[in-house]
């Protein structure tokens, strides 16, 4: 594919993305749909087959932006699918299926976390004590909903290194007036036998029930199995993988070591090695069942979301996601 000129503000939403200013998989899912709205709006001519050989370009250009969160290729999916498939005759029809596509899905996933909140909160009982690791809008509408009907008593949140997203978590729950207590990530088993609950969000679901989400999740479940707290994945359905139906791995994304280390320590020591993977997988058997916006599902169920969502269109998905990413410049 041909190198294209791609609009500044769809590049600033990918940058974004990439150095996690825009963060959390359902808030990178809205800011891609966000990017394709803004890229047919900036598009310039009225040849059809020109508009919609961009909107790919940009598509595959946004989706590059980071690899572990389903969520955002399932959002430009969404858009992208509309368009496919909706034999428009001109640019500004065209544009327009575009721009409302986005604007449909990005209405969709805000009404889904609050459905998830409410769904969520009838599995908080009076007087729990909740555990949260990272931060995650989806498990913060279940914990703030829980709270607002005057169940939870106190919820531990894990600090989350190494970007210690779990002070974003902190910051959120002590404004609404819940009692917190932030926990280095060490601590996690130290404290799970105070705890009651474990509510998480995820960023890639597969269709075995095995849940992605930031690297710690899995020993966070861990612990809560051995001190049989329940874990409950807080998960809007586009965070549920189709790829993994025909076998496909998640993605997990390897990161800079820089955000372990400071880099002047790396030079002054070259032979350390650094490993930085920012998420982890964690096995449907440590997961009691994932509030999702059509119901709460046992993960063993995730396969049915996939099947109702993808399963005659899977085939052409599988395509599309053999179709090789295009090379950008972005100077
Ligand atoms: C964020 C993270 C969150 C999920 C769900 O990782 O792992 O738990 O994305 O979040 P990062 P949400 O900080 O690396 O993006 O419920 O907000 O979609």
């Amino acid at each position: 594919m041909t190198e294209m000129y791609i609009p500044k503000e769809v590049i600033r939403i990918r940058n974004d993305i990439k150095n996690m200013k825009i963060r959390g998989a359902g808030t990178i899912a809205r800011a891609g749909a966000r990017a394709l709205a803004i890229a047919a709006e900036k598009h310039v001519g009225n040849e059809l087959s020109k508009f919609i050989k961009y909107m790919e370009y940009v598509a595959s250009y946004i989706r590059s932006a980071r690899p572990t969160a389903v969520s955002l290729p399932n959002a430009i999916m969404y858009v992208m699918n509309r368009l496919r498939k909706s034999n428009a005759k001109s640019v500004e029809e065209a544009r327009r299926i575009v721009i409302e596509s986005a604007n449909e899905f990005i209405n969709y996933s805000l009404k889904a976390i609050k459905i998830i909140g409410e769904l969520g909160a009838r599995r908080i009982e009076h007087g729990d004590v909740i555990m949260t690791h990272c931060h995650s809008t989806a498990a913060l509408s279940i914990i703030i909903t829980a709270y607002r009907q005057g169940k939870v008593s106190k919820v531990f949140v894990k600090e989350t290194r190494p970007k210690m997203q779990g002070l974003i978590t902190a910051k959120v729950l002590a404004s609404e007036g819940l009692d917190v207590v932030l926990i280095p990530d060490s601590a996690v088993r130290y404290y799970m036998r105070k705890v009651n609950k474990v509510v998480v969000g995820a960023d890639t679901i597969a269709a075995n029930g095995a849940v992605v989400n930031k690297i710690g999740t899995s020993m966070v479940a861990l612990a809560a199995k051995e001190a049989r707290a329940r874990v409950y994945v807080a998960a809007e359905t586009y965070k549920f993988s189709p790829l993994t139906l025909i076998g496909e791995l998640v993605p997990i994304e390897i990161r800079d070591p820089t955000e372990i280390v400071p880099s002047g320590w790396l030079k002054e020591n070259p032979g350390v090695e650094i490993f930085n993977p920012v998420f982890d997988v964690t096995p449907p058997e440590y997961i009691d069942a994932i509030i999702t916006e059509r119901g709460v599902i046992p993960p063993q169920a995730a396969i049915l979301i996939l099947m109702e969502e993808y399963g005659l269109s899977i085939k052409e998905i599988a395509k599309l996601s053999s179709e090789t990413e295009v090379k950008i410049s972005e100077d």
